[in-house]
């Protein structure tokens, strides 16, 4: 399985392929919808959001509902692009007056000054349209059309918010996905704790007066995936390293840890492992998830955990000092219309590309030309499991 996403922030639209999705596998357009709209919300949100309402188009790959088993392919129209068509058009030649909106004044945490110094770009427009987390509706779309392979497979995950700030989210951990989704759905930051959403309100409120942005944690568990997913006999095909890619490939994250995190670093190891038990039937399972469900690189059948570090959005309303890429000149970066936190959405990003990666590894790991061969072919594996 593999996919490719193309497209600025501001083109006409996002494009996304997937490969190596089964046939037979029954897509529901309104979930992949609302994936996008839930992706779009989130408490410190900026005005690009009231302009675009995300909305997927699939034009491959699918006909009357369910997919072919050839390549997806995926359409998310950019509303924003009306207002951009003349500086973002794709063919008329560059004139005075289509590249008003010229970025001479790189913006630190950004990828406008390497991208520039790489791509030997005089117009910094052209690094950060693409570097843009506008990227990320695509991923969502081609993660939910994963998701909805996986739960085909009776597998379910959920992406939540754990601190934003320095706000730490207090509430016992649960590695139910449903008890998860119940409780996250009933706030706007994704988090379990109800009586926090007042104070973390008031923090972003207060960021965005002072012209400041915050980033925070994130955590995904993904639930019923089978043991034994990577491997231990190479390094690059162990499953955790690939997640922890996908995950520090979602724009500002800058960390990725699994179950206890980077706690394990001060614990001794007696609280760390995770005790080995077994009940008849049901076979082997483990009397605690400090290892976030891996072991040796591979699934070892209890719940994934999986942590990510956002560092704050980059673009600030207090510009940070910058160089002018002409004259040289030491002034303030450009201020850009910005979201003040994007942890919100970053969650269901990273709960997406977990989703991507899993799939990946199911099907690169079971015959899955069609649904009912991947649904067999995972029904006797875990069959082998429960009587190990
Ligand atoms: C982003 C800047 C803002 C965000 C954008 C990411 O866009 P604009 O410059 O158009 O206001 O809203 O996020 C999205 C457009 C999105 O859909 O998530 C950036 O510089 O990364």
């Amino acid at each position: 399985m593999n996919f490719i996403t193309a497209g600025e922030s501001h083109g006409p639209q996002l494009t996304g392929i997937i490969e190596g999705i089964p046939a037979g596998l029954h897509l529901d357009v309104d979930q992949i919808n609302a994936a996008l709209t839930a992706r779009q919300g989130g408490y410190g949100r900026g005005n690009r959001q009231k302009i675009e309402h995300d909305q997927v188009q699939i034009v491959g790959g699918v006909r009357h509902g369910v997919t072919l088993g050839s390549p997806i392919a995926l359409v998310i129209q950019n509303r924003d692009h009306a207002n951009w068509s003349q500086i973002m058009d794709p063919i008329s030649p560059a004139t005075a007056t289509n590249t008003v909106r010229k970025v001479e004044h790189p913006r630190p945490g950004h990828a406008d000054l390497v991208g520039g110094m790489k791509y030997n770009h005089r117009d910094l427009r052209n690094v950060l349209e693409r570097s843009s987390a506008r990227e990320t509706a695509m991923r969502v779309a081609i993660g939910n059309v994963c998701e909805q392979l996986l739960a085909a497979l009776d597998i379910r995950l959920v992406g939540f918010v754990q601190q934003v700030g320095s706000i730490h989210v207090d509430a016992e951990p649960l590695l139910d996905v449903a008890q998860i989704q119940q409780k996250i759905q009933q706030n706007d930051l994704r988090i379990l704790n109800q009586d926090q959403v007042e104070s973390i309100h008031q923090l972003i409120d207060s960021t965005k007066r002072a012209g400041d942005s915050l980033g925070g944690l994130i955590r995904v568990v993904a639930q019923n995936v089978p043991a034994g997913l990577g491997s231990y006999i190479s390094w690059d095909t162990k499953l955790d390293a690939k997640l922890a890619g996908a995950v520090m490939g979602v724009n500002a994250i800058k960390g990725v840890s699994f179950g206890d995190g980077f706690d394990v670093a001060k614990t001794p190891g007696s609280q760390v492992m995770d005790e080995i038990d077994y009940q008849v039937g049901q076979g082997f399972s483990r009397l605690s998830d400090h290892l976030g469900g891996f072991e040796g690189g591979m699934t070892n059948g209890m719940p994934i955990i999986i942590n990510a570090a956002m560092k704050p959005i980059p673009t600030l309303y207090k510009p940070l000092q910058t160089v002018d890429i002409n004259t040289k000149e030491k002034l303030k970066a450009n201020v850009e219309r910005s979201d003040v936190t994007a942890i919100v959405p970053a969650s269901l990003v990273v709960e997406n590309v977990v989703a991507i990666e899993l799939a990946k590894a199911i099907t690169d790991t079971f015959e899955a030309a069609s649904l009912t061969r991947l649904q067999a072919g995972i029904a006797e594996y875990r069959h082998q499991l429960a009587n190990f």
